[in-house]
């Protein structure tokens, strides 16, 4: 059984949630719409907030939903998860449903699962997404980033497929990434099951890295061609820029993990020291080494980092540019009206004609000749 359970909040959330449940995972998740959640089969267990039909990326009809159901919902997650470390809520930070409920939702569960920890998956949407999804998005993260307790958040950055695959449908973008977060967090959950003479990372060396408040990621790459400790270094700094998640971008990490499989030949250009250079060091490491002929693969974790600022530069600075058009389009809704110039025009319209009543004598009088 796996000790990290994952629940789906909102469309995008049911469809992590889906992936996960085809690999193994403990799964549930939440809608306020029934016909987004019926789609995904292979969760085991579904709650559709009654009364509702969808949020219309509405945060605020996502936050009602909890507000007016909290007991059930939480009943259900204490029901739907059994003996699992951590529990990662999946969901979009852009529409209303997933971005509405997820933060409270996430807060309220810290205080009604005892001995788990509760982490997010939370999708950032691309650059092509408009005002009213920035807007969402912005608020959400700022939500999340005030949550006391919350252990790794994994910001699942949907900008990062599409600049490597500009022509995929919005549709394949979509699950390669779900596919891509889902396997990066399955892949160190595996390592965890491995046993080696040289250093083993185990579960609780992961719950300790995962449980860290701040922005978590994982990447791996292959060093096959590495020659040098540096050319090993730059290989797994570049890997931090090319993940399914929001790029690292500055300083402070606080815990770590460093895992290495592959043949033996290659761990000693591994140089921890050279490795978190650009990031500089955590307060503490967690090591992994597992000899095998495969090609050598590292995989990192970084946990404790602040929220990626000029990442979310990139969803606010549309808005900030476009402030004055945006807030005259809201003004507009209201008072705006149509003037015809041909209100005149009205008087032509064909009018039943009016019968006058005359007397009978005065049309015999009128043909007589
Ligand atoms: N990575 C990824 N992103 C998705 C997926 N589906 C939707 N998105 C993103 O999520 C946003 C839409 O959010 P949804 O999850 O559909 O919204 P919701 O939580 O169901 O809320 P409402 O539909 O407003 O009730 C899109 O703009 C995308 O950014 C998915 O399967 N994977
Ligand atoms: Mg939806």
């Amino acid at each position: 059984m796996k000790s990290i359970g994952i629940l789906g909040v909102g469309q995008a959330g049911g469809n992590i949630a889906e992936i996960a449940g085809s690999m193994g995972f403990q799964t549930a998740l939440i809608n306020t719409n029934q016909r987004d959640g019926q789609v995904n089969t292979r969760v085991e267990r579904k709650f559709f907030v009654a009364g509702f039909n969808g949020a219309g990326q509405n945060r605020s009809i996502g936050l009602k939903a909890v507000n007016d159901n909290y007991r059930e919902i939480i009943d259900f997650v204490q029901r739907s998860f059994k003996n699992i470390r951590l529990l990662l809520v999946a969901f979009s930070t852009d529409g209303g449903t997933g971005s509405g409920m997820s933060p409270l939702l996430m807060d309220l569960l810290l205080d009604h699962l005892p001995g788990v920890n509760i982490g997010a998956i939370a999708i950032v949407p691309d650059r092509n997404v408009l005002a009213g999804n920035r807007i969402n998005a912005a608020e959400c993260i700022e939500e999340i980033s005030r949550i006391d307790s919350l252990s790794s958040v994994f910001l699942v950055d949907n900008d990062q497929m599409r600049k490597l695959n500009p022509q995929s449908s919005k549709h394949q973008i979509y699950l390669s990434t779900n596919q891509q977060v889902m396997e990066a967090i399955n892949h160190v959950l595996q390592v965890t099951k491995k046993s080696s003479f040289y250093g083993n990372f185990d579960e609780t060396d992961l719950m300790n890295i995962l449980r860290t408040r701040g922005v978590t990621v994982i990447s791996s790459t292959t060093i096959t061609d590495a020659k040098t400790t540096s050319d090993v270094a730059s290989k797994i700094q570049q890997s931090w820029a090319n993940t399914v998640f929001c790029p690292v971008e500055s300083t402070g990490v606080i815990r770590a993990g460093l895992i290495y499989e592959g043949p033996e030949k290659m761990t000693k250009l591994i140089n921890v020291p050279a490795v978190f250079e650009r990031v500089g060091e955590p307060l503490e490491l967690f090591e992994g080494t597992y000899i095998s002929e495969t090609d050598p693969t590292i995989t990192t974790i970084l946990a404790g980092m602040p929220f990626p600022s000029r990442r979310m530069l990139a969803i606010e600075e549309s808005l900030e540019k476009n402030k004055e058009r945006l807030q005259n389009l809201v003004k507009k809704e209201f008072t705006q009206a149509y003037a015809s110039r041909i209100t005149w025009a009205s008087s032509l319209k064909a009018r039943p004609q009016e019968r006058k009543p005359g007397s009978i004598s005065s049309k015999l009088s009128k043909y007589q000749k």
